[in-house]
């Protein structure tokens, strides 16, 4: 590698274009996914777990092993892709749609397993891939296709907050949210992301990471005003930081 070279496309995707839009933050996602695992030694040994949404198509994007899930279901999916190969390091790619929603039911009882994979949750706040609709995450107040006035608390109650509620779970070893709003952040997801995948290598049981991330095309706005308003408005209603370590709190052997 010249001297010169400070940066370049990871080993840990294959050369297939995004298909997302200009501006989504899945693209930075995947990338930090991938780095993790080739900084790991793990892409030879990862598989992936796509879910239904806007990264249905993440099995084209990383270069590893990826098993698609309905919509949903890949923590079920992952659960029995890792317990047939524990060795595997397994993770899911879900966004808030699919896994807050039609997949509450699958996560909350992989976290209550503590079943030994690594949950990479997108929260863009809307379901991106149907055209906008309003997810279980849509902030109160947000216009969405199927609530053009803006979300209301009395007809469809608060948004759920994922981390929270999984950390409550015993099962569950490590959940932190972070966000990828800003180059500072995507840092630290990235490092949240490495955690979660190291608790993983040695068997520490259930992890999640929450990712806030943007859907300036569903959110009706320029990539740069779509990084503001979830610094401005998603950051305050899902704050950000380290919900449960089971392993710090009791102390790593
Ligand atoms: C059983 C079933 N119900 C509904 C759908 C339609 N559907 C496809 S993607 C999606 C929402 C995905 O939203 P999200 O998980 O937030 O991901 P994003 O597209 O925003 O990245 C829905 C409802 C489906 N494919 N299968």
């Amino acid at each position: 590698m010249p001297d010169s070279m400070i940066f370049q496309r990871t080993k840990g995707l294959t050369d297939a274009e995004f298909t997302y839009c200009p501006g989504c933050t899945h693209g930075i996602i995947h990338r930090l996914v991938a780095e993790v695992l080739v900084e790991l030694n793990q892409l030879e040994d990862a598989i992936g777990i796509a879910s239904v949404g806007c990264s249905v198509m993440a099995y084209d994007f990383f270069n590893c092993d990826m098993q698609q899930a309905a919509h949903g279901r890949a923590p079920a999916v992952a659960t029995g892709i890792k317990r047939c190969l524990p060795n595997n390091i397994v993770f899911t790619y879900q966004g808030d749609g699919d896994l807050a929603s039609i997949g509450a039911g699958e996560v909350v009882h992989a976290a209550h397993r503590s079943e030994n994979i690594t949950i990479i949750f997108v929260n863009n706040a809307i379901y991106g891939m149907t055209g906008g609709q309003m997810a279980p995450t849509t902030l109160i107040g947000q216009k969405t296709t199927t609530s053009p006035y803006g979300r209301k608390k009395e007809e469809t109650g608060d948004p759920i907050r994922v981390s929270e509620m999984l950390a409550t779970i015993p099962g569950a070893t490590y959940i932190e949210r972070v966000s990828v709003h800003n180059p500072a952040h995507v840092r630290k997801t990235k490092k949240a992301i490495k955690k979660a995948f190291q608790y993983q290598q040695e068997k520490r049981g259930f992890t999640m990471v929450e990712i806030l991330s943007t859907c300036n095309v569903g959110w009706g706005m320029s990539p740069l005003d779509a990084l503001d308003w979830l610094e401005e408005n998603m950051i305050p209603y899902y704050p950000l930081g380290v919900y449960k370590d089971k392993v710090k709190e009791e102390g790593r052997q």
